[in-house]
Protein backbone atom coordinates (compact mmCIF):
# COMPACT_ATOMS: atom_id res chain seq x y z
CA UNK A 1 0.00 0.00 0.00
CA UNK A 2 0.77 3.27 -1.20
CA UNK A 3 1.20 5.53 2.18
CA UNK A 4 3.17 9.04 0.72
CA UNK A 5 3.30 8.86 -2.95
CA UNK A 6 2.13 10.45 -6.05
CA UNK A 7 -0.43 9.03 -8.27
CA UNK A 8 0.05 6.15 -10.20
CA UNK A 9 -0.09 6.91 -13.50
CA UNK A 10 0.45 10.73 -13.88
CA UNK A 11 -0.42 11.23 -18.09
CA UNK A 12 3.25 12.23 -19.54
CA UNK A 13 3.09 15.87 -19.44
CA UNK A 14 0.92 16.04 -16.53
CA UNK A 15 2.62 16.37 -13.11
CA UNK A 16 1.75 13.83 -10.31
CA UNK A 17 -0.66 14.99 -7.60
CA UNK A 18 0.99 14.74 -4.40
CA UNK A 19 -0.95 12.01 -2.08
CA UNK A 20 -0.96 12.43 1.42
CA UNK A 21 -1.63 8.75 3.54
CA UNK A 22 -5.00 7.39 3.51
CA UNK A 23 -6.21 8.57 7.15
CA UNK A 24 -4.57 12.15 7.13
CA UNK A 25 -6.32 14.77 9.82
CA UNK A 26 -7.12 17.36 7.36
CA UNK A 27 -8.95 20.54 9.89
CA UNK A 28 -8.84 24.02 10.31
CA UNK A 29 -7.91 26.00 13.62
CA UNK A 30 -9.68 28.54 15.97
CA UNK A 31 -9.44 30.27 19.55
CA UNK A 32 -11.83 31.03 22.06
CA UNK A 33 -11.33 34.68 22.77
CA UNK A 34 -10.75 35.45 18.59
CA UNK A 35 -13.74 34.04 17.45
CA UNK A 36 -16.58 33.62 20.14
CA UNK A 37 -17.12 37.15 21.48
CA UNK A 38 -20.41 36.66 23.97
CA UNK A 39 -17.57 38.44 26.40
CA UNK A 40 -20.19 38.76 29.29
CA UNK A 41 -23.00 35.94 28.46
CA UNK A 42 -24.31 33.74 30.81
CA UNK A 43 -21.52 34.14 33.32
CA UNK A 44 -18.28 34.30 31.33
CA UNK A 45 -15.87 35.91 33.55
CA UNK A 46 -13.47 38.32 32.63
CA UNK A 47 -10.01 37.26 30.98
CA UNK A 48 -6.59 38.93 30.90
CA UNK A 49 -7.71 40.01 27.12
CA UNK A 50 -10.54 41.78 28.25
CA UNK A 51 -8.74 43.72 30.12
CA UNK A 52 -5.38 44.12 27.66
CA UNK A 53 -7.68 45.21 24.84
CA UNK A 54 -9.23 48.21 26.87
CA UNK A 55 -5.30 49.23 28.04
CA UNK A 56 -5.30 52.18 25.90
CA UNK A 57 -2.74 51.47 22.60
CA UNK A 58 -2.62 47.83 23.31
CA UNK A 59 -4.64 46.66 20.52
CA UNK A 60 -5.20 48.44 16.96
CA UNK A 61 -7.98 50.35 16.77
CA UNK A 62 -8.92 49.78 20.23
CA UNK A 63 -10.52 46.82 19.12
CA UNK A 64 -11.60 43.57 21.59
CA UNK A 65 -12.88 40.24 21.50
CA UNK A 66 -16.30 41.51 22.49
CA UNK A 67 -18.57 40.31 19.87
CA UNK A 68 -14.99 38.76 17.70
CA UNK A 69 -17.00 36.27 14.67
CA UNK A 70 -19.62 36.11 17.02
CA UNK A 71 -19.22 31.99 16.95
CA UNK A 72 -21.00 31.67 20.21
CA UNK A 73 -24.40 32.92 18.60
CA UNK A 74 -23.51 30.96 15.03
CA UNK A 75 -22.49 27.43 15.86
CA UNK A 76 -24.31 25.46 13.67
CA UNK A 77 -23.55 28.44 10.43
CA UNK A 78 -19.93 27.80 11.20
CA UNK A 79 -20.27 24.01 11.30
CA UNK A 80 -22.09 23.92 8.46
CA UNK A 81 -18.88 25.69 6.73
CA UNK A 82 -16.36 23.41 7.97
CA UNK A 83 -19.14 20.44 6.66
CA UNK A 84 -18.88 22.18 2.99
CA UNK A 85 -15.13 22.00 3.20
CA UNK A 86 -15.19 18.15 4.07
CA UNK A 87 -12.52 18.87 6.93
CA UNK A 88 -12.19 15.65 9.34
CA UNK A 89 -11.49 17.36 12.75
CA UNK A 90 -12.08 20.83 13.83
CA UNK A 91 -9.40 22.38 16.47
CA UNK A 92 -10.81 24.81 18.81
CA UNK A 93 -10.13 26.15 22.23
CA UNK A 94 -12.32 26.16 25.55
CA UNK A 95 -12.46 29.59 27.33
CA UNK A 96 -11.44 29.04 30.75
CA UNK A 97 -13.39 32.06 31.76
CA UNK A 98 -16.56 30.77 30.59
CA UNK A 99 -16.20 27.52 32.33
CA UNK A 100 -14.53 28.89 35.95
CA UNK A 101 -15.30 32.64 35.67
CA UNK A 102 -12.75 33.29 38.46
CA UNK A 103 -10.26 30.47 36.99
CA UNK A 104 -11.63 28.03 40.31
CA UNK A 105 -14.71 26.40 42.02
CA UNK A 106 -17.65 24.60 40.20
CA UNK A 107 -17.92 24.87 36.80
CA UNK A 108 -20.28 27.00 35.38
CA UNK A 109 -23.12 25.29 33.36
CA UNK A 110 -24.00 27.33 31.04
CA UNK A 111 -20.11 27.20 29.67
CA UNK A 112 -19.97 23.68 29.45
CA UNK A 113 -23.09 23.75 27.82
CA UNK A 114 -21.87 25.68 24.79
CA UNK A 115 -18.99 23.50 24.41
CA UNK A 116 -21.42 20.43 24.18
CA UNK A 117 -23.57 22.40 22.00
CA UNK A 118 -20.61 22.98 19.65
CA UNK A 119 -19.39 19.22 19.78
CA UNK A 120 -23.12 17.91 19.43
CA UNK A 121 -23.23 19.72 15.77
CA UNK A 122 -19.84 18.55 14.98
CA UNK A 123 -20.60 15.18 15.72
CA UNK A 124 -23.78 15.80 13.26
CA UNK A 125 -21.82 16.82 10.73
CA UNK A 126 -18.94 14.08 11.40
CA UNK A 127 -16.15 16.11 12.11
CA UNK A 128 -13.75 15.26 14.73
CA UNK A 129 -13.45 17.74 17.86
CA UNK A 130 -9.80 18.83 18.64
CA UNK A 131 -10.04 20.67 22.10
CA UNK A 132 -7.24 23.13 23.33
CA UNK A 133 -7.82 23.71 27.19
CA UNK A 134 -5.83 27.26 27.09
CA UNK A 135 -5.20 29.65 24.08
CA UNK A 136 -4.31 32.65 26.15
CA UNK A 137 -7.45 33.66 28.06
CA UNK A 138 -6.46 33.57 31.81
CA UNK A 139 -9.29 34.54 34.27
CA UNK A 140 -8.43 37.94 35.53
CA UNK A 141 -8.83 36.89 38.91
CA UNK A 142 -5.70 34.65 38.77
CA UNK A 143 -3.64 37.58 37.33
CA UNK A 144 -4.61 39.40 39.83
CA UNK A 145 -3.10 36.88 41.99
CA UNK A 146 0.16 36.61 40.30
CA UNK A 147 -0.64 35.17 36.89
CA UNK A 148 1.50 32.47 35.19
CA UNK A 149 4.60 33.73 37.49
CA UNK A 150 3.05 32.78 40.38
CA UNK A 151 3.23 29.15 40.77
CA UNK A 152 -0.52 28.28 42.52
CA UNK A 153 -1.49 29.21 38.23
CA UNK A 154 -0.40 25.91 37.36
CA UNK A 155 -2.30 23.95 40.48
CA UNK A 156 -5.53 25.71 39.18
CA UNK A 157 -5.20 24.81 35.81
CA UNK A 158 -4.93 21.53 36.64
CA UNK A 159 -8.07 21.72 38.68
CA UNK A 160 -9.68 23.41 35.68
CA UNK A 161 -8.52 20.53 33.23
CA UNK A 162 -9.86 17.97 35.40
CA UNK A 163 -13.10 19.84 35.58
CA UNK A 164 -13.52 19.90 31.53
CA UNK A 165 -12.37 16.54 31.17
CA UNK A 166 -15.00 14.91 33.38
CA UNK A 167 -17.62 17.31 31.79
CA UNK A 168 -16.28 16.46 28.14
CA UNK A 169 -14.65 13.47 28.28
CA UNK A 170 -17.73 11.41 26.62
CA UNK A 171 -17.61 13.63 23.73
CA UNK A 172 -13.75 14.52 23.02
CA UNK A 173 -10.83 12.51 22.20
CA UNK A 174 -8.15 14.74 21.59
CA UNK A 175 -6.95 17.09 24.22
CA UNK A 176 -4.37 20.08 23.56
CA UNK A 177 -3.25 21.52 27.09
CA UNK A 178 -1.80 24.92 26.16
CA UNK A 179 -1.57 26.65 22.68
CA UNK A 180 1.92 28.52 22.25
CA UNK A 181 3.31 28.44 26.01
CA UNK A 182 6.16 30.88 24.44
CA UNK A 183 4.02 33.42 23.54
CA UNK A 184 2.06 33.25 27.02
CA UNK A 185 5.07 33.69 28.63
CA UNK A 186 6.98 36.19 26.62
CA UNK A 187 5.10 37.93 25.02
CA UNK A 188 2.80 38.50 27.60
CA UNK A 189 5.63 38.65 30.86
CA UNK A 190 8.66 39.88 28.66
CA UNK A 191 7.34 41.73 25.86
CA UNK A 192 4.19 43.18 26.73
CA UNK A 193 2.44 43.35 23.83
CA UNK A 194 0.05 40.50 24.90
CA UNK A 195 -1.78 40.70 27.53
CA UNK A 196 -1.56 40.79 30.64
CA UNK A 197 1.04 43.12 29.01
CA UNK A 198 4.36 42.85 31.49
CA UNK A 199 7.79 43.72 31.00
CA UNK A 200 9.56 41.96 33.58
CA UNK A 201 11.77 39.36 32.01
CA UNK A 202 12.34 37.58 35.02
CA UNK A 203 8.63 36.66 35.87
CA UNK A 204 8.69 35.72 32.43
CA UNK A 205 11.06 32.55 32.76
CA UNK A 206 8.80 31.87 36.25
CA UNK A 207 5.67 31.97 33.88
CA UNK A 208 7.43 29.26 31.13
CA UNK A 209 8.41 27.51 34.04
CA UNK A 210 4.84 27.45 35.47
CA UNK A 211 3.13 26.86 31.73
CA UNK A 212 5.02 23.69 31.50
CA UNK A 213 4.08 22.30 34.82
CA UNK A 214 0.79 23.15 34.12
CA UNK A 215 0.64 21.15 31.17
CA UNK A 216 2.16 17.88 33.12
CA UNK A 217 -0.28 18.87 35.46
CA UNK A 218 -3.27 18.90 33.17
CA UNK A 219 -2.00 15.32 31.63
CA UNK A 220 -1.85 13.66 34.62
CA UNK A 221 -5.23 15.44 35.52
CA UNK A 222 -7.02 14.47 32.20
CA UNK A 223 -5.23 10.66 32.48
CA UNK A 224 -7.46 10.50 35.64
CA UNK A 225 -10.56 11.27 33.96
CA UNK A 226 -10.34 10.49 30.50
CA UNK A 227 -11.20 7.06 28.75
CA UNK A 228 -7.96 5.24 27.97
CA UNK A 229 -8.54 5.99 24.34
CA UNK A 230 -7.92 9.32 24.84
CA UNK A 231 -5.14 11.57 23.34
CA UNK A 232 -3.06 14.23 24.78
CA UNK A 233 -1.35 16.85 23.37
CA UNK A 234 0.66 20.09 23.62
CA UNK A 235 1.34 22.35 21.29
CA UNK A 236 4.04 24.98 20.60
CA UNK A 237 4.83 27.69 18.39
CA UNK A 238 8.43 26.03 17.38
CA UNK A 239 11.16 28.53 16.26
CA UNK A 240 12.74 26.91 12.96
CA UNK A 241 16.06 28.80 14.16
CA UNK A 242 18.81 29.63 11.71
CA UNK A 243 21.95 31.04 11.97
CA UNK A 244 22.70 34.03 9.41
CA UNK A 245 26.28 33.24 9.32
CA UNK A 246 28.23 29.75 9.97
CA UNK A 247 30.45 32.40 11.95
CA UNK A 248 31.18 31.27 15.84
CA UNK A 249 29.40 34.46 16.81
CA UNK A 250 26.01 34.07 14.51
CA UNK A 251 25.93 30.48 16.00
CA UNK A 252 26.21 31.64 19.67
CA UNK A 253 23.17 33.77 18.59
CA UNK A 254 21.26 30.89 17.45
CA UNK A 255 21.82 28.56 20.03
CA UNK A 256 20.55 31.09 22.39
CA UNK A 257 17.22 31.73 20.94
CA UNK A 258 16.87 27.98 20.23
CA UNK A 259 17.47 27.21 23.97
CA UNK A 260 14.41 30.12 24.80
CA UNK A 261 12.55 29.62 21.74
CA UNK A 262 12.43 25.52 21.56
CA UNK A 263 14.23 23.69 24.31
CA UNK A 264 12.79 25.34 27.13
CA UNK A 265 9.28 23.70 26.29
CA UNK A 266 10.59 20.49 24.76
CA UNK A 267 13.44 19.52 27.35
CA UNK A 268 11.31 19.68 30.32
CA UNK A 269 8.41 18.31 28.31
CA UNK A 270 10.01 15.55 26.42
CA UNK A 271 13.20 14.44 28.48
CA UNK A 272 12.78 16.07 32.30
CA UNK A 273 15.06 18.33 32.25
CA UNK A 274 16.25 21.94 31.64
CA UNK A 275 18.38 22.93 29.22
CA UNK A 276 21.75 23.92 31.07
CA UNK A 277 22.54 26.87 28.62
CA UNK A 278 19.99 28.24 29.09
CA UNK A 279 20.21 28.26 32.82
CA UNK A 280 23.64 29.43 32.31
CA UNK A 281 22.44 32.56 29.53
CA UNK A 282 19.61 33.49 32.14
CA UNK A 283 22.38 33.43 35.19
CA UNK A 284 21.77 37.19 35.85
CA UNK A 285 17.70 36.87 35.94
CA UNK A 286 17.20 34.01 38.13
CA UNK A 287 18.51 31.70 39.82
CA UNK A 288 15.92 29.18 38.84
CA UNK A 289 15.22 28.05 42.23
CA UNK A 290 11.29 28.55 41.66
CA UNK A 291 11.81 25.02 40.12
CA UNK A 292 11.18 22.46 42.40
CA UNK A 293 12.55 18.71 43.21
CA UNK A 294 9.90 16.67 41.12
CA UNK A 295 8.30 19.65 38.89
CA UNK A 296 10.52 17.82 35.35
CA UNK A 297 8.51 14.93 36.49
CA UNK A 298 5.52 16.52 36.34
CA UNK A 299 6.59 18.30 33.46
CA UNK A 300 7.75 15.27 31.70
CA UNK A 301 4.37 13.23 32.26
CA UNK A 302 4.07 11.79 28.46
CA UNK A 303 1.62 12.77 25.95
CA UNK A 304 0.42 11.00 22.51
CA UNK A 305 1.53 13.53 20.29
CA UNK A 306 3.22 16.91 19.63
CA UNK A 307 1.35 19.80 17.89
CA UNK A 308 3.50 22.39 15.73
CA UNK A 309 3.13 25.87 14.91
CA UNK A 310 4.33 27.15 12.35
CA UNK A 311 4.38 30.39 9.65
CA UNK A 312 7.77 31.79 9.37
CA UNK A 313 11.49 31.23 9.87
CA UNK A 314 13.50 33.09 12.63
CA UNK A 315 16.55 34.06 11.28
CA UNK A 316 19.36 35.15 13.89
CA UNK A 317 22.79 36.86 13.65
CA UNK A 318 25.06 38.26 16.85
CA UNK A 319 24.61 41.49 17.96
CA UNK A 320 21.72 43.31 20.18
CA UNK A 321 18.19 43.76 19.67
CA UNK A 322 15.51 46.37 21.67
CA UNK A 323 13.73 45.86 24.96
CA UNK A 324 11.62 44.92 26.06
CA UNK A 325 11.81 41.98 24.17
CA UNK A 326 10.48 38.50 24.26
CA UNK A 327 13.86 37.11 24.41
CA UNK A 328 15.36 37.83 28.49
CA UNK A 329 19.03 37.55 28.62
CA UNK A 330 19.35 37.25 24.50
CA UNK A 331 18.67 41.10 23.96
CA UNK A 332 22.93 41.70 24.16
CA UNK A 333 23.87 38.79 22.24
CA UNK A 334 21.00 38.24 19.00
CA UNK A 335 19.41 40.32 16.49
CA UNK A 336 16.89 39.05 14.03
CA UNK A 337 17.00 39.80 10.34
CA UNK A 338 14.12 39.87 8.14
CA UNK A 339 15.04 38.23 4.68
CA UNK A 340 14.14 39.24 1.31
CA UNK A 341 11.53 37.74 -0.55
CA UNK A 342 7.40 37.24 -0.36
CA UNK A 343 5.80 38.45 3.00
CA UNK A 344 2.63 38.16 4.43
CA UNK A 345 0.38 41.06 5.85
CA UNK A 346 1.96 40.43 8.67
CA UNK A 347 5.27 41.54 7.31
CA UNK A 348 6.35 37.27 8.34
CA UNK A 349 8.42 35.90 4.98
CA UNK A 350 7.05 33.24 3.14
CA UNK A 351 9.24 30.36 4.18
CA UNK A 352 7.73 26.61 3.84
CA UNK A 353 11.41 25.18 3.98
CA UNK A 354 11.43 26.01 7.71
CA UNK A 355 8.68 23.52 8.21
CA UNK A 356 10.97 20.84 7.04
CA UNK A 357 13.82 21.75 9.08
CA UNK A 358 11.55 22.11 12.32
CA UNK A 359 10.10 18.36 11.25
CA UNK A 360 13.10 16.62 10.62
CA UNK A 361 14.47 18.02 13.42
CA UNK A 362 11.86 16.37 15.32
CA UNK A 363 11.70 13.51 13.12
CA UNK A 364 15.42 12.93 14.78
CA UNK A 365 15.13 14.70 18.44
CA UNK A 366 12.12 12.89 19.43
CA UNK A 367 12.05 9.71 17.71
CA UNK A 368 8.42 7.85 18.27
CA UNK A 369 6.07 11.14 18.75
CA UNK A 370 3.63 11.79 16.20
CA UNK A 371 3.60 15.15 14.66
CA UNK A 372 0.50 17.31 14.50
CA UNK A 373 0.60 20.56 11.96
CA UNK A 374 -2.13 22.52 14.29
CA UNK A 375 -1.71 25.42 12.73
CA UNK A 376 -0.60 26.88 9.29
CA UNK A 377 -1.93 29.88 7.51
CA UNK A 378 -1.23 33.41 6.33
CA UNK A 379 -2.64 36.67 6.55
CA UNK A 380 -3.03 39.03 3.27
CA UNK A 381 -5.11 41.69 2.68
CA UNK A 382 -8.53 40.21 1.54
CA UNK A 383 -11.60 41.90 0.40
CA UNK A 384 -14.89 41.02 -1.00
CA UNK A 385 -15.15 42.63 -4.73
CA UNK A 386 -18.81 43.90 -5.87
CA UNK A 387 -19.58 39.95 -7.13
CA UNK A 388 -19.10 38.89 -3.60
CA UNK A 389 -16.24 37.24 -4.26
CA UNK A 390 -12.93 37.02 -2.20
CA UNK A 391 -9.71 36.09 -4.81
CA UNK A 392 -6.92 35.60 -2.12
CA UNK A 393 -4.15 33.70 -4.74
CA UNK A 394 -1.16 34.80 -2.14
CA UNK A 395 -3.25 32.52 0.59
CA UNK A 396 -3.72 29.43 -2.17
CA UNK A 397 0.53 29.75 -3.05
CA UNK A 398 1.38 29.45 0.62
CA UNK A 399 -0.73 26.84 1.67
CA UNK A 400 0.54 25.02 -1.34
CA UNK A 401 3.85 25.35 -0.58
CA UNK A 402 3.82 24.54 3.15
CA UNK A 403 1.50 21.46 2.87
CA UNK A 404 4.15 20.54 -0.34
CA UNK A 405 6.96 20.82 2.68
CA UNK A 406 4.84 18.79 4.61
CA UNK A 407 4.57 15.99 2.17
CA UNK A 408 8.65 16.08 1.77
CA UNK A 409 8.70 15.85 5.22
CA UNK A 410 6.44 12.48 5.17
CA UNK A 411 8.41 10.79 2.03
CA UNK A 412 11.93 11.46 4.85
CA UNK A 413 9.84 9.73 7.03
CA UNK A 414 8.77 12.27 9.63
CA UNK A 415 5.53 10.75 11.14
CA UNK A 416 3.05 13.81 10.24
CA UNK A 417 -0.76 12.64 11.44
CA UNK A 418 -2.58 15.92 10.41
CA UNK A 419 -2.80 19.35 9.66
CA UNK A 420 -5.21 22.05 10.76
CA UNK A 421 -5.23 25.54 8.67
CA UNK A 422 -5.37 28.58 10.71
CA UNK A 423 -7.99 29.68 10.20
CA UNK A 424 -11.59 28.53 9.45
CA UNK A 425 -12.42 32.71 10.06
CA UNK A 426 -11.04 36.01 9.41
CA UNK A 427 -10.81 37.11 13.65
CA UNK A 428 -9.30 38.93 16.43
CA UNK A 429 -5.78 39.08 15.66
CA UNK A 430 -4.47 40.13 19.19
CA UNK A 431 -3.06 43.44 19.01
CA UNK A 432 -3.69 44.01 15.70
CA UNK A 433 -7.38 43.80 16.53
CA UNK A 434 -9.33 42.95 13.24
CA UNK A 435 -6.62 44.23 10.76
CA UNK A 436 -4.90 40.84 10.46
CA UNK A 437 -7.47 38.43 8.20
CA UNK A 438 -6.05 34.72 8.73
CA UNK A 439 -9.57 33.30 7.74
CA UNK A 440 -10.05 31.40 4.17
CA UNK A 441 -13.27 32.41 5.10
CA UNK A 442 -14.02 36.15 5.13
CA UNK A 443 -15.89 37.91 7.94
CA UNK A 444 -17.21 40.92 7.54
CA UNK A 445 -17.39 42.32 10.68
CA UNK A 446 -20.44 44.20 10.54
CA UNK A 447 -23.04 42.07 9.42
CA UNK A 448 -20.97 39.17 10.56
CA UNK A 449 -21.23 37.74 6.69
CA UNK A 450 -19.16 35.01 5.83
CA UNK A 451 -17.99 34.39 2.46
CA UNK A 452 -15.48 31.28 1.78
CA UNK A 453 -12.50 32.99 -0.03
CA UNK A 454 -11.19 31.19 -3.00
CA UNK A 455 -8.77 29.63 -0.69
CA UNK A 456 -11.29 27.63 0.63
CA UNK A 457 -12.64 26.13 -2.18
CA UNK A 458 -8.82 24.94 -2.73
CA UNK A 459 -8.67 23.25 0.45
CA UNK A 460 -11.77 21.50 0.50
CA UNK A 461 -10.10 20.32 -2.94
CA UNK A 462 -7.08 19.22 -1.88
CA UNK A 463 -9.39 17.67 0.95
CA UNK A 464 -11.76 15.66 -1.09
CA UNK A 465 -8.74 14.12 -3.17
CA UNK A 466 -6.45 14.06 -0.38
CA UNK A 467 -3.85 15.16 -2.46
CA UNK A 468 -2.14 18.63 -3.53
CA UNK A 469 -2.61 19.56 -6.92
CA UNK A 470 0.43 20.19 -9.01
CA UNK A 471 1.99 24.06 -9.43
CA UNK A 472 2.73 25.43 -12.62
O1 LIG B 1 -3.79 34.07 15.66
C1 LIG B 1 -2.67 33.42 16.16
C2 LIG B 1 -3.09 32.26 17.03
O2 LIG B 1 -3.91 32.66 18.07
C3 LIG B 1 -1.87 31.60 17.65
N1 LIG B 1 -0.89 31.29 16.63
C4 LIG B 1 -0.54 32.30 15.68
C5 LIG B 1 -1.79 32.90 15.06
C6 LIG B 1 -1.41 33.98 14.03
O3 LIG B 1 -0.71 35.01 14.66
Amino acid sequence: MTTVGTSPHPRPTQRPRLTFPAGFRWGTATAAYQIEGAAREHGRGPSIWDTFSRLPGKVRNGDTGDIAADHYHRVPQDVALMKDLGVTDYRFSIAWPRVQPTGRGPGVRAGLDFYRRLTDELRDAGIRPVATLYHWDLPQELEDAGGWPRRETAERFAEYAALVGEALGDRIATWTTLNEPWCAAFLGYAEGVHAPGRTDPAAALRAAHHLNLAHGGAVRALRAVLPSTAEISLTLNLHAVRALTDSEADRDAARRVDALGNRLFLDPVFHGRLPDDLCADTASLTDWSFVREGDLTVTSSPVDSLGINYYAPTIVASGTHPSPSPWPGAERHARFVQPSGPRTAMDWPVDAEGLYELLTRLRDELPGVPLVITENGAAYDDYADPEGNVHDPERVAYLHEHLAAVHRALAAGVDVRGYFLWSLLDNFEWAYGYGKRFGIVHVDFASQRRTPKDSARWYAETIARNSLPPRG
